[in-house]
């Protein structure tokens, strides 16, 4: 089997400082958990920002500023966030893109979200690819219900999508696929060829289907995006997080990959071309 990549989300967007006082908020946080997570086993950093408050931003000036930090204290594949917050533009989302991070996510339908709905209409979805593809920058496939997988398809029938890629199933969300093995095992079954992919199993669902995806091959995301807690009751940081699935996946006999294993696994080790029509090397 294939090296283990861990991605870490280590902030998202919904969590508040008073849910966990564990939640990197500014460059600097980003930048000393990048080490920690590292350190930890980690290879991949799924990047959300906020303001000195905590409140959401997708300012590019704050992106560059985390994503300086996370570079000057890392070797992590980087990977921005364009699901942002909800309420966010298409138009905001995309801005940071223009930072040409390795990576990016792009969520593959419109879903509901808790009370919210999360908007990814054909349009939003092609105009974010059109940014990544111009900016040379990778796109992660997230998955959060299985009609996502048909939309990927539809887009790379249409040109827009270039596959294999890698896919992250979003397990758990409300509204979307629950956080089980049947369901794991059925989104794998039905992806695209030669496609990697991971899960991000919600809540009490990280750890199993961590544990799932570690025995069939495929890889795993945590962080306090997805989950703030260690166990029942004890809030979790992300390193821990981090270094328990990396304790797991050795008595498994899976090694971690190093962020330079994750990049050759993932097929990151040349940009897309860019619109300029010159491939870009990495910053
Ligand atoms: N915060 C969610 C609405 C992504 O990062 O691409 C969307 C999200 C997905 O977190
Ligand atoms: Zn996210």
């Amino acid at each position: 089997m294939q090296p283990l990549i861990i991605t870490v989300a280590p902030t998202g967007a919904e969590l508040t400082v008073d849910q966990t006082p564990h939640l990197p908020i500014t460059p600097k946080q980003l930048g000393a958990v990048a080490a920690k997570i590292q350190e930890a086993g980690a290879s991949v950093i799924h990047v959300h920002c906020r303001d000195d408050d905590g409140a959401n931003t997708h300012s590019v000036e704050r992106f560059a500023a985390a994503y300086e930090q996370i570079r000057a204290n890392s070797d992590l594949i980087v990977q921005f966030s364009t699901g942002g917050a909800i309420g966010m533009t298409p138009q905001e989302r995309g801005a940071p893109l223009q930072l040409r991070p390795e990576m990016a996510s792009l969520t593959c339908g419109t879903v509901n979200f808790g009370e919210a709905i999360f908007e990814n209409s054909f349009p939003i979805m092609r105009g974010l690819l059109r940014e990544m593809q111009t900016h040379g920058v990778r796109p992660e496939i997230e998955i959060f219900d299985k009609g996502q997988l048909k939309n990927a398809r539809r887009l790379e029938s249409e040109g827009a999508l270039r596959l294999p890629q890698h896919f992250n199933f979003v397990l758990g969300v409300p509204g979307g696929l629950d956080a089980t093995v049947h369901n794991l095992s059925d989104l794998v079954d039905n992806l695209p060829p030669d496609c990697t992919w991971s899960v991000a199993g919600i809540g009490r669902g990280q750890l199993p289907m961590s544990m799932v995806a570690i025995a069939m091959g495929g890889h795993v995301r945590v962080g306090l995006e997805d989950n703030i807690y260690f166990s029942r009751g004890r809030l979790a940081t992300n390193e821990e997080l981090v270094a328990r699935v990396r304790r797991i996946a050795r008595e498994a006999g899976r090694e971690v990959a190093t962020p330079n294993e994750a990049r050759t696994i993932l097929r990151l080790t040349q940009r897309e071309a860019v619109a300029t029509g010159e491939p870009a090397s990495r910053p």
